[in-house]
């Protein structure tokens, strides 16, 4: 049984997502980013990090932080959604890296600029409104 821990947030619902499309049966777990419950040392065991999404394996004992990671271990678990040759496995690696070393910071840098920055700094908001238009060439194309 995998458990997976996580709250309603973009990064936390990719495990989800590919959770439900391979059906792999899991057990959910809230831990709730208002209240801080990433910084509990029961959830800092599982990220040193203090960030969601995490899982834990019971099958192999594995605890894994990441979602990038924990997409690549349960498809590589149940052999679904990553192909085995490795040209079809490196186009999804280039994607994967794609959403998690662009598409996720810089979306959220977006965000948090333009709705939780304590004063208006337009230069952040124009950096990461310029940087997620550029984004979306590549993902629209
Ligand atoms: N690179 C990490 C990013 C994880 C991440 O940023 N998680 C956010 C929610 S989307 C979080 O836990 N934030 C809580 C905090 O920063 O205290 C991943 O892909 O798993």
């Amino acid at each position: 049984m995998i458990h997976l821990y996580t709250y309603t947030t973009p990064n936390g619902r990719k495990p989800a997502i590919l959770l439900e499309e391979i059906g792999l049966p899991y057990t959910l777990h809230r831990v709730d980013l208002g209240k801080g419950e990433q910084f509990s040392s029961e959830f800092v065991a599982l990220n040193p990090n203090s960030k969601i999404p995490a899982i834990k394996d019971e099958d192999t004992g594995v605890t894994i932080f990441e979602s990038g990671a924990i997409l690549i271990y349960l498809a590589e678990k149940t052999g679904k959604l990553l192909p085995a040759d490795v040209a079809g496995r490196a186009q999804v690696m280039a994607w994967l890296m794609f959403q998690m070393a662009s598409v996720g910071p810089m979306f959220g840098q977006l965000g948090h600029f333009r709705r939780s920055a304590p004063e208006p700094i337009d230069y952040a908001v124009n950096r990461y409104e310029q940087e997620t238009l550029r984004l979306l060439i590549p993902i629209c194309a």
